[in-house]
């Protein structure tokens, strides 16, 4: 029999790790999703929107740091290498770094296929004589880089503090797997943000116009859009708050009233004031970043920052290293 056709507007396909981590978390005390699900195509489009607030300050800092740091970067590792940059979403950030480490090849691994496409054809366009190797894969797990590249010294570029997004459990794990994928010799370029007061971290993450708080809010329309869910979204608000003992900043949905709601045909019954902790945005201090970094096999060899402070970039080196004097 012939499937009958999609219509428009009708559940499409979810992915079976979205239903399985939405399920899961709901069910867990605290509540609690994985922020990589925020990043459907609204999803996306919201970041995108966030980037360029008035209170969202990351993305213009470490863009102006990288204007100055960039060609420093060039004069330590040289030129042509590989660069390699993990969830390179839209790569925004990227020219930057490709004019001033002219680079043989261009390797940007994205989860999102179809925004990986788009934003490789843009930058293949833009560069017509760099080599541009798009890979789709999830950057937390192992990865095999291709073969082209194997005997090509790299340069991993993790910008955007997408690293805060992680426990630090989580992120050492991640930078050891980036050094088993790049290689002893490799250099990684990555962006962490900063602690800071709360009176500049909070309206960044919860801002004027409620564009953050439909970002978080998103979520729960993805949910009802691809899990087949009937989640009262009105009755949830977004909540940003500074966590100090962690040094991070935690977004959370919370219900506004008690309430009950059925996804995938599992039911679930939420009080009002409860909550589902839906991101953590992690801060390093210098000396944070630092031993962050080595934790994960990575040598500080360089950092920058903004005049005021508020953002680090950090070049660092996987050196053999041994584990005793
Ligand atoms: C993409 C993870 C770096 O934590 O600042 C922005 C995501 N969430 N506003 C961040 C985000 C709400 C962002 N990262």
């Amino acid at each position: 029999m012939l499937k009958p056709e999609i219509e428009d507007g009708e559940q499409t396909l979810a992915d079976p790790q979205f239903r399985a981590d939405v399920l899961e978390g709901l069910a867990r005390r605290p509540r609690a999703i994985p922020a990589r699900w925020f990043y459907d195509r609204r999803g996306s489009e919201l970041f995108e929107a966030i980037t360029n607030l008035p209170e969202y300050y990351p993305t213009r800092t470490e863009r102006a740091i990288l204007e100055t740091a960039c060609p420093e970067v060039a004069d330590i590792v040289g030129k042509g290498r590989a660069v390699v940059e993990f969830g390179s979403g839209s790569s925004t950030k990227t020219p930057i770094l490709l004019e001033a480490v002219a680079p043989s090849v261009y390797v940007p691994i994205d989860i999102s296929g179809d925004f990986l496409r788009q934003s490789s054809k843009v930058l293949a366009e833009r560069f017509p004589d760099l080599l541009v190797l798009p890979f789709e894969a999830d950057f937390m797990g192992p990865l095999s880089l291709p073969k082209t590249i194997a005997d090509t010294p790299k340069l991993g570029f993790f910008p955007g503090s997408t690293i805060g997004n992680m426990i630090p459990l989580m992120a050492v794990d991640l930078l050891r797997a980036m050094r088993g994928s790049l290689g002893v010799g490799a250099i990684l370029l990555i962006g962490m943000d900063r602690i800071k007061g709360e009176d500049m971290l909070l309206p960044a993450y919860d801002d004027a116009d409620g564009v953050t708080a439909a970002f978080n809010l998103n979520l729960l329309e993805r949910i009802n859009r691809e899990l087949g869910g009937d989640i009262p979204v009105e009755a949830f608000q977004h909540k940003a708050v500074w966590n100090d003992d962690r040094a991070r900043v935690e977004m959370h949905l919370e219900a506004v009233r008690d309430l009950a709601f059925t996804v995938d045909g599992r039911s679930f019954e939420m009080a009002g004031g409860e909550t589902i902790h839906t991101e953590n945005s992690h801060k390093y201090g210098v000396r944070d970043a630092r031993i962050l970094l080595r934790a994960g096999g990575w040598t500080p060899v360089a950092e920058w920052t903004d005049p005021e402070g508020l953002f680090g970039v950090y070049l660092a080196e996987a050196q053999v290293e041994r584990p005793a004097p």
